[in-house]
């Protein structure tokens, strides 16, 4: 357990908060390292169903701790190849996880934590929060997903003006541009997102895992290879336990009750 991570377990989901608010909850290796475990622990915990991940205070992330380790040293430079493989591991890892990932970015997130933010599967973001590619401010290129992210959701031409310029962009743009699902007031941004989480973790979360499986690979594929994709996801989506409630709720004009994890 690190303090630089508080880890909540609800009723079906678990709420990761990054938790170093007076550096606005920059990543550094401890951080990182905790955030990977909370992940497999969600993962494996059979009856967590989501996820959802904060920041503590005023911040959500400013992204790689910009301490000591990153100056150069007697011996040369950082190596931060290997220090972005951490921060990708975290990339990979929310992509991946077979459950809904839900992002209350609660204030900045800069650098690798707006890629963070933006690996998530669905991004609510406080009116106040930003999003800005600080990298450039210090000499770097975005990470962590961060072109990759930028330029399948805004387009090249808003892509390389955020990377170059590294200007901030609120979250009502954010959301005009389509970078994230939606903006709330701040007021309303917890609750509105522990409520969404709280109906992910009851959803079919096999189904959901697959979309992530599938929209993985969308962005990549033509659509040929896509529809084979999603024939052979269906057809197991449609051999699961959560199908058959699906239905028969349906014909019974009832909700379904989901069991999620089989
Ligand atoms: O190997 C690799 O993979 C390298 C990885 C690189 C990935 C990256 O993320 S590179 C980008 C790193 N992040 C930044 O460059 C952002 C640096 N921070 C800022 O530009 C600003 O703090 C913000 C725009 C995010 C917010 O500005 P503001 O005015 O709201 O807050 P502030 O006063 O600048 O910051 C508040 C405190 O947080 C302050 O500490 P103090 O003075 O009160 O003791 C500040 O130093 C600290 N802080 C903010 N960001 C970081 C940080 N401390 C350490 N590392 C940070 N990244």
């Amino acid at each position: 357990m690190s303090e630089t991570l508080s880890v909540e377990r609800r009723d079906g989901w678990h709420k990761l908060t990054l938790n170093r608010p007076d550096k606005l909850n920059a990543a550094n290796e401890e951080m990182l390292r905790a955030l990977l475990a909370a992940l497999d622990a969600a993962e494996t915990d059979r009856v967590c169903r989501a996820v959802l991940l904060t920041g503590a205070g005023r911040g959500f992330c400013a992204g790689q701790e910009l301490g000591p380790a990153m100056m150069p040293g007697p011996d040369g430079p950082p190596d931060l190849g290997a220090a972005a493989d951490l921060h990708h591991a975290v990339v990979r890892k929310l992509r991946s996880v077979p459950l809904p990932v839900v992002c209350a970015v609660n204030g900045v997130a800069a650098g690798a934590g707006a890629s963070h933010a933006l690996a998530c599967d669905i991004v609510l973001a406080a009116r106040s929060a930003k999003f800005t590619m600080a990298f450039v401010k210090i000499g770097l290129v975005p990470d962590s997903g961060a072109s990759h992210f930028l330029t399948q959701r805004i387009g090249e031409a808003r892509a390389r003006a955020m990377a170059m310029l590294g200007e901030a962009i609120d979250a009502t743009r954010a959301e005009a541009w389509g970078l994230i699902w939606k903006v709330v007031d701040d007021d309303a941004l917890m609750p509105e997102a522990e409520s969404l989480t709280a109906t992910l973790a009851k959803a079919p979360t096999e189904a959901l895992a697959r979309m992530k499986r599938l929209f993985a690979v969308a962005g990549s594929n033509g659509l040929d290879a896509q529809l084979d994709l999603e024939r052979d996801a269906q057809a197991a989506a449609g051999r699961s336990a959560d199908y058959a409630e699906g239905v028969r709720a349906f014909r019974e004009k009832r909700s379904p009750v989901f069991q999620g994890r089989e």
